[in-house]
C-alpha cells in the first residue's frame, strides 16, 4: 500500500482548529480508499514556538520537510507578534525555500451557499487565480534608512525576473488549456508600473504563441475587481502578481460566499520539493479558540493535495462530500450565516466519506 508522508503545520489562531479537522478527514478518506495511507508528522511551529525560541521555525526546519510528499498548512499570524515577522518567519520561508512559485486559487460557488452575487449560479462563477508566489512585490528587497527621523526613507522593491515571469505565465496558460473553456485573463497594472509590468505583458504575448488554442485577454487589476463583480462569467483562469492575486483571491472568496471556504496550493510544478496546501484565510483572531472556524477551505485544500498526489478518485469523493455538506444549511458555520461548529462540519464530511 502506498503511504504518503504529510507534514502538518497548524501554525497559529484557527490554523490550530482547521488543520486537525483536515487531518481527520484525510484519515477517513485513506481508510475508505483501502489503497493508500497517510503518515502524518506535526510541527508545532508558529507564534508559540517564537515565544519560546525567538524564531517561528527552527533554522534547519526546511530539512525536516524536504522529504515529505506534501505539507498541510494552517496560518501564520499571532495577535502579539508583528505580522511581518510571523509571515516571513514561517509561511514565506517555506514557499520561497521550496520555490513553490505557482500559487493556485480556485473559486466556485458551492451548492447551497448564499453568495453575494445573487443572480449567479455555480455555473457563472468558476475561477482559478494563479498567483506568482516567488518574487514581485513580496521579494523582500528594500529597506529603511533613518528610521524614526523626519528624513526617513523606506522601500519595498517589486523585483521580477524574466525567468520568473515566463515560468508562471507558462504555468497559467497550461492550466487554462486544461480547463473546458480554455480562457485566460492576464492581470497587470502596466499603465502605472511601467517596467516590470510591461515585461509581464510582453511575456504573455510571447508565451501565448505556445498555446494557440487558449483564448486570452488583458485586464488592469483595478478594472478586474469590477469585472469580477459585474461580469463573473467572463472570467475563468486568471494570472496575476504576488500582491495583486493575493488581493483578488480574497475578493473572489468573499464573492463566492466566505473567506473560510477558499483553498490554495503552493506548488512547485517541477516537483523538486514538497508542495504546500492551505486555506487562503489567516489566523482569524476574532474567532480563534471558539470552535467557529469554517473548515471547508482546509478540506478543499486537501482535495487539491490529493489531486497533486495523483489520488484523483479520492479527490473527487472528498469534493463531492464537501458539496453535499455545503448544500445543507444546517451545516453552515457562522461566516455563512449558520450556527454549525467546526466539529459539526468535520463530522458530517467524515460521515459522508465513510458511508
Ligand atoms: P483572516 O483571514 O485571518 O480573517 C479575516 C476575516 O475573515 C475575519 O473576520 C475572520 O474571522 C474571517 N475568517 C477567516 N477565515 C475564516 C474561517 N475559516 N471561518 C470563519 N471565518 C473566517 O485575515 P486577517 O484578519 O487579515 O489576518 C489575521 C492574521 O492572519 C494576520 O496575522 C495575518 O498576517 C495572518 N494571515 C496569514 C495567512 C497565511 O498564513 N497564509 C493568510 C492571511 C492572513
Ligand atoms: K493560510
Ligand atoms: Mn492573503
Amino acid at each position: 500500500m502506498k503511504t504518503y508522508r504529510i507534514a502538518c503545520i497548524p501554525g497559529d489562531g484557527i490554523g490550530k482548529e482547521v488543520v486537525p479537522a483536515g487531518r481527520e478527514v484525510l484519515d477517513v478518506i485513506a481508510k475508505a480508499s483501502r489503497s493508500f495511507a497517510f503518515d502524518f508528522t506535526s510541527f508545532g511551529w508558529g507564534g508559540d514556538w517564537y515565544r519560546e525560541h525567538g524564531e517561528m521555525m527552527p533554522a534547519d526546519g526546511l530539512n525536516a520537510l524536504r522529504d515529505m510528499d506534501a505539507i498541510l498548512f494552517g496560518s501564520a499570524g499571532d495577535p502579539h507578534i508583528p505580522d511581518h515577522i510571523t509571515l516571513w518567519g514561517l509561511r514565506l520561508k517555506i514557499c520561497q525555500g521550496f520555490d513553490q512559485y505557482a500559487n493556485v486559487r480556485p473559486t466556485r460557488i458551492l451548492p447551497g451557499i448564499d453568495a453575494p452575487l445573487k443572480r449567479c449560479t455555480p455555473a457563472d462563477l468558476d475561477w482559478v487565480i494563479v498567483r506568482e508566489n516567488s518574487e514581485g512585490e513580496y521579494s523582500g528587497i528594500g529597506g529603511r534608512a533613518h528610521a524614526g527621523h523626519p528624513i526617513e526613507v523606506a522601500t519595498d522593491v517589486s523585483m521580477m525576473t524574466r525567468a520568473g515571469v515566463e515560468r508562471i505565465m507558462r504555468f497559467a496558460f497550461r492550466l487554462a488549456q486544461s480547463r473546458p473553456r480554455k480562457l485566460l485573463t492576464v492581470v497587470t497594472k502596466s499603465n502605472a508600473q511601467r517596467h516590470a509590468m510591461v515585461m509581464w505583458d510582453e511575456t504573455a504575448v510571447r508565451i501565448a504563441q505556445e498555446f494557440p488554442d487558449v483564448k486570452w485577454d488583458k485586464e488592469l487589476v483595478d478594472a478586474c475587481t469590477a469585472r469580477m463583480v459585474n461580469r463573473p462569467a467572463s472570467l475563468d483562469t486568471l494570472v496575476a502578481t504576488n500582491l495583486h492575486a493575493d488581493i483578488l483571491s480574497d475578493l473572489a472568496a468573499a464573492l463566492a460566499g466566505s473567506l473560510g471556504i477558499a483553498p490554495t496550493g503552493n506548488i512547485d510544478p517541477e516537483r523538486r520539493y514538497p508542495s504546500m496546501f492551505e486555506p487562503i484565510h489567516g489566523s482569524a483572531f476574532d474567532i480563534m479558540g471558539k470552535g467557529l472556524a469554517n473548515p471547508i477551505g482546509t478540506f478543499w485544500s486537501c482535495v487539491m493535495m490529493l489531486e497533486h498526489l495523483g489520488e484523483s478518485e479520492a479527490a473527487r469523493k472528498l469534493m463531492a462530500a464537501i458539496e453535499a455538506v455545503t448544500a445543507d444549511a444546517q451545516l453552515h458555520t457562522r461566516d455563512l450565516g449558520g450556527t454549525a461548529r467546526t466539529t459539526d462540519v468535520t463530522q458530517a464530511v467524515c460521515a459522508r466519506l465513510a458511508g
